[in-house]
Formats: structure tokens, C-alpha cells, sequence
């Protein structure tokens, strides 16, 4: 893609990097010296990191915070054309997230066309669309208060599947090609809902999105325990994800938004038995302590994080049937410049993905045949304790990205420089689910 327009002065990131070059090109090599000893060559392993990227959700640089309150930030981007630009600056020092991923109807635009355009300018393109029929919007005929696809009511199922429909024309106009699809509705007491006619309700209204699918298309399900609806929701668990999924169509996968579980689940697990059915559709990567804290990845179990990477690889190294799993971040930032953030998310995925790559597959599997648990574990361990950082800045370095994208970002006063083009918006909303 040609990239007409850059958000961050070449000409300072340049000049960065050629102060840090030196120590860069000296750590590079000895993690070279260090990796041929197992033989590994790290010019492969620099190639994948280059060819590696994550999406960007659209909401994720825009307003943050939690569900109890919002602390607005400097300059913060006032629609999807000025987010677009913030995705450009992560892209542009990250050089690992060339995709954004948008939220209807939060990124409605009257011209898509000239939307999709700005994006390209940058070098951007979209990802999966994303539904929203877990809010009321003012102009909206129903209320979803009482669930949307699940809705007891007709005609409350009819605008939510609508809804869904209208998604995928805007996702056509883009160039996406996914929809990815998270319901709120549930329930918050026991009897208040029978859980077999919800599913019913829900497989009938989204077999209704399902048929308006185009071909090349997939149909991303997002499961999540808890959260707005606290007692149970329909779409609770992996299970009743792919079951759904698998009534659906081959079309139809599942998504694993890393905080959408029961604490101490094993995801990795989940996301192996997904690949194993071809079912796996994608992440919504982003770190937890206790719930859906969307924190930044890695933040918190970079071990977990990991552990799944190490589930991805080995169906890369295995070369599993329909494998193409969709990445994305989703997070909320309620204390950090959502910029900084999502690049040190992003890297933070690319590193997981990089030091899979060093796992000895082979003396693993030979570990786990003759049941020696202590290698097999120290096998994985030895790929984790690597420091792959100087992969990750060369493959920046190479494709024009910041050796530190972090330090460059601050030093281009960024939101400084846009505190005319873009005054703080009034009022205190909360945040985002
Ligand atoms: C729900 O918690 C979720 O993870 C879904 O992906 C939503 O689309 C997103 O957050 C934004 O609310
Ligand atoms: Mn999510």
C-alpha cells in the first residue's frame, strides 16, 4: 500500500533511531549468537515478526475508561476520521497494526467511501465490524433493556438483527471482512430468564444475520461470563459459543476476548480445542486481574499470554486446516494515553508470538511422549525467559517503525500539537462496557 501521509515527523523518527542503532545492531547480534547455539536463525524469526500484525479497535483509542467513570485525556480523537489518525500513529512507530477494527453505530459516517480513503492515506485498512445491540442509541425504535437478539419481542430480535445487517453493508463499503458479534442480553436473577428458548431465539436471529453473510465473510461469535447482565447471559462460555458456531455454519467462529472468562480458566486449553473443530475466528487480546479489566496485554499474565501464542504456533508448525485466526486488541485505558497503550499492547502480542516461535516443538512433543513433565514445561519456559526485544525493534527499524516507539511518540508531542484542532468535549460520561 502507498502511504501518502505520515502523523509523526519521518524525519524525528529517523533521527531517533539512528541514536539508538548502534546498541540495537550489538544486541541483535549476540541474540543471534545466542539462538544459532539452539540453532535458531534469527533472520526467520525476524521475518515473522515483521510479517506479524494486530488490529486496533476503533473505540480503544478513543474514550476510555471504566463502566463507573471517564477521565478524558488531551486531545482525544472526536470521531472515527480523527481515530483513524491515532491508529496512524500507532502504526507508524509500532509498524504491527496496519488494521482497525470499527463499532456501529459508534462509527457511522455518511460517506464510507471517503472514510476508507483516509485510512488508506495512512496505510491503514479494516478489520472486523463490530455490532453494538448491548446500548439504546437516542434515535433507535426499541429498547434493548431487556435483551436484543434474545429479545422476548419480535420486533425488538427484527432491529437487532437489522442492526447487524446494516453492519455488514458498512463492512462491505470498508473492505472488511468479518462481522464480529457480542450480545449484552443475559440475565440478572434466577427464573428471570428461560435459558433454552434465550439460545433458540438467539441461533433463529443470528441464522437471520448469517444468511446476509457474503461469501468471503465470517461471522465472529464473542462469548463473555458476565457483565451487563450478572446471573447468567446467553452467550456465556466457549461452549455455548461453538455450539452456536457450529449450528451457524462454516462461516461461523468462534472470538476469545481474553477477559471474557471465569477467573483462573485455561484459556490456552479452549483455544486449542477451538483450532482442533476449525472454529477458532479470532482475539480480543487484553490483560486481567479479576474480570473484564481490560488492561493492556500482557500486563498483568504475560505467561498466559504466551501459553496461547504457543497453542497458534504449534497449529502454525502442524500446518492445521483452516487456520487464519483474527487478532485484535480490545481495551480500555483509564490511566495511560491510550496511544501509548495500544503500541505497547501490540508489541506485547508480538512478543508472545515471537517467543513461540523459539519452543523446541519437537524435543516437546518427545518430552510429552515420554511423559517427562519437568523438560516439557522447561522446554516452554526456556522460550519465554528469551529476551526477543531486539527482534522486535530491528523488524520496526526495517519497515521505518521507531527502535523506540515509545520514547519517539513523546518526544513528537503528539497531543500538544493537536490541543487547537481538537478542544476537550463537555460532560462526564461513563465509560464503555
Ligand atoms: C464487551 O465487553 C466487549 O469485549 C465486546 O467486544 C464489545 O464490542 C467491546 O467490549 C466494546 O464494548
Ligand atoms: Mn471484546
Amino acid at each position: 500500500m502507498n502511504v501518502e501521509k505520515a502523523q509523526i515527523d519521518a524525519a524525528l523518527v529517523e533521527k531517533l533511531n539512528s541514536e539508538n542503532n548502534d546498541e540495537l545492531q550489538r544486541d541483535f547480534d549476540y541474540l543471534a549468537e545466542k539462538l544459532d547455539r539452539k540453532n535458531l536463525d534469527i533472520n526467520g524469526l525476524l521475518e515473522k515478526a515483521q510479517a506479524f500484525s494486530v488490529a486496533v479497535p476503533s473505540w480503544g483509542v478513543g474514550t476510555g475508561g471504566t463502566r463507573f467513570a471517564r477521565f478524558a485525556g488531551p486531545s482525544e480523537p472526536r470521531n472515527i476520521f480523527e481515530k483513524v489518525e491515532d491508529c496512524a500513529v500507532i502504526h507508524q512507530l509500532s509498524a504491527c497494526t496496519p488494521r482497525i477494527s470499527p463499532h456501529f453505530p459508534w462509527d457511522v459516517v455518511d460517506d464510507f467511501k471517503a472514510l476508507r480513503e483516509h485510512a488508506a492515506n495512512f496505510g491503514l485498512s479494516w478489520d472486523a465490524v463490530n455490532s453494538n445491540t448491548f446500548q439504546d442509541q437516542s434515535e433507535q425504535k426499541y429498547s434493548y433493556k431487556f435483551g436484543s437478539l434474545t429479545h422476548t419481542e419480535q420486533a425488538v430480535r427484527e432491529q437487532a438483527i437489522q442492526h447487524n445487517i446494516d453492519c455488514i453493508e458498512y463492512g462491505k463499503q470498508l473492505g472488511s471482512k468479518s462481522l464480529t458479534v457480542w450480545i449484552g442480553d443475559g440475565s440478572n436473577h434466577p427464573g428471570q430468564q428461560h435459558f433454552q428458548r434465550a439460545f433458540e431465539r438467539y441461533l433463529a436471529s443470528m441464522k437471520g444475520i448469517y444468511a446476509h453473510l457474503p461469501d468471503d465473510w465470517e461471522m465472529h461469535i464473542e462469548h463473555k461470563m458476565f457483565e451487563p447482565a450478572f446471573y447468567s447471559t446467553v452467550i456465556q462460555d466457549w461452549g455455548s459459543n461453538i455450539l452456536a458456531a457450529m449450528e451457524l455454519g462454516d462461516k461461523a467462529k468462534s472470538l476469545v476476548d481474553l477477559g471474557h472468562h471465569a477467573p483462573n480458566v485455561n484459556i490456552e486449553m479452549i483455544v486449542s480445542r477451538l483450532i482442533q473443530f476449525k472454529k477458532l475466528g479470532g482475539f480480543h487480546f487484553n490483560d486481567s486481574k479479576y474480570g473484564d479489566d481490560d488492561l493492556d496485554s500482557g500486563a498483568i499474565q504475560p505467561y498466559q499470554l504466551f501459553l496461547i501464542f504457543n497453542e497458534l504456533v504449534d497449529a502454525e508448525y502442524r500446518k492445521q486446516d483452516a487456520f487464519k485466526p483474527a487478532y485484535m486488541l480490545d481495551q480500555s485505558h483509564n490511566v495511560t494515553d491510550p496511544i501509548e497503550s495500544l503500541i505497547n499492547s501490540a508489541i506485547e502480542v508480538q512478543r508472545a508470538y515471537v517467543r513461540a516461535l523459539l519452543v523446541d516443538r519437537e524435543a516437546l512433543y518427545a518430552f510429552q511422549d515420554s511423559n517427562d513433565a519437568l523438560m516439557a514445561s522447561a522446554t516452554l519456559k526456556e522460550a519465554f525467559n528469551t529476551d526477543v526485544g531486539p527482534i522486535l525493534a530491528m523488524a520496526r527499524k526495517l519497515k521505518g517503525a521507531a527502535i523506540q516507539p515509545i520514547a519517539c511518540y513523546r518526544a513528537a508531542n503528539y497531543r500538544a500539537s493537536l490541543a487547537h484542532a481538537r478542544p476537550a468535549a463537555k460532560g462526564n460520561s461513563s465509560g464503555i462496557v
